[in-house]
């Protein structure tokens, strides 16, 4: 008899991209230059300004393109690819490092920045290099290109298939996530409450940190091939 395939929901946040270059929320003290994130990432900074809020992510989204994937993306394409494990990664994340590491089964919980989304009939659409609220939206034509990003106060993308993961899982591991962020902040919880085995690995102890069965800590580089191999 085939020994059960174990089920690990990951979730990851800035830190695993932090040693690509990418900055994190919290090292950048929640600021972009003068401005406040929660000032450029709600709809409401849309609204006042799109293209200070185009120029927030024509900025991460050049930055992503020129990172490269660490060794703990690279880790968990790895995991992925060991016929024993069944694993889904839910990232906070807008770059493209865990899928450029090899990852297949992704989500983008918060949107991505290789998205574009219509601000007014809700067509997507793969995002160009560098986006304009002026860019015309190829289905109803109208200027009202945004980023496909879920910013504060949206809901977050594929939340129901996330949940039905988390509590079918044999364990959820976080991973580079300061934990303030809900819904992904409260997963843990969610998890536990479900009987799932939780760990965290993040470079230091994350708000939820109490909650998880174990938490480890260190560079996700180090941590994480060391959790998968
Ligand atoms: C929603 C996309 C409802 C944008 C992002 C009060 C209580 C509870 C909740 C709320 C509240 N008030 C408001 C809310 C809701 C709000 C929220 O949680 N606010 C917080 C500030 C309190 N949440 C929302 O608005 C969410 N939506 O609730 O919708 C709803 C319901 C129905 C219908 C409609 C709506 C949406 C939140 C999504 C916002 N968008 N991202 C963008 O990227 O520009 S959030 C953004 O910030 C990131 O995606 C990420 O989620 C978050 C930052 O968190 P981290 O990824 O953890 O990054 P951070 O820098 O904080 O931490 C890095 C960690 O890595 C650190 O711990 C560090 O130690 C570690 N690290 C660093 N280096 C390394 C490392 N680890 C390992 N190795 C290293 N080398």
């Amino acid at each position: 008899m085939a020994k059960p395939v174990q089920k690990i929901v990951i979730l990851t946040g800035a830190g695993i991209s932090a040693e690509s270059g990418i900055r994190t929320f919290r090292a950048s003290d929640g600021l972009w230059e003068d401005h406040r994130i929660e000032d450029v990432a709600t709809p409401e900074g849309f609204e006042a300004d799109p293209e200070l809020v185009h120029e927030f992510y024509n900025m991460r989204r050049a930055a992503s393109s020129a990172a490269q994937p660490n060794a703990a993306h690279i880790a968990l394409a790895r995991l992925a690819a060991d016929p024993r494990y069944e694993v889904l990664i839910v990232t906070q994340n807008v770059d493209d490092l865990h899928e450029r590491g090899g990852s297949q089964n992704v989500i983008h919980m918060h949107g991505s920045l290789y998205g574009a989304l219509c601000h007014a009939c809700g067509a997507r659409w793969p995002a160009p290099e560098v986006m304009q609220a002026s860019t015309p939206c190829p289905e109803c034509g109208q200027r009202a290109t945004r980023p496909d990003i879920v910013w504060f106060g949206e809901m977050p993308y594929r939340m129901d298939e996330i949940w039905t993961a988390l509590r079918a899982a044999d364990l959820f591991v976080s991973i580079g996530t300061s934990g303030n962020v809900y819904p992904a902040a409260g997963f843990v919880q969610d998890a536990s409450r479900a009987g799932v085995a939780t760990l965290e690995l993040n470079l230091d102890p994350s708000s939820g940190t109490s909650r998880f069965d174990e938490s480890r800590h260190g560079p996700a580089t180090e941590l994480v091939p060391d959790w998968v191999d």
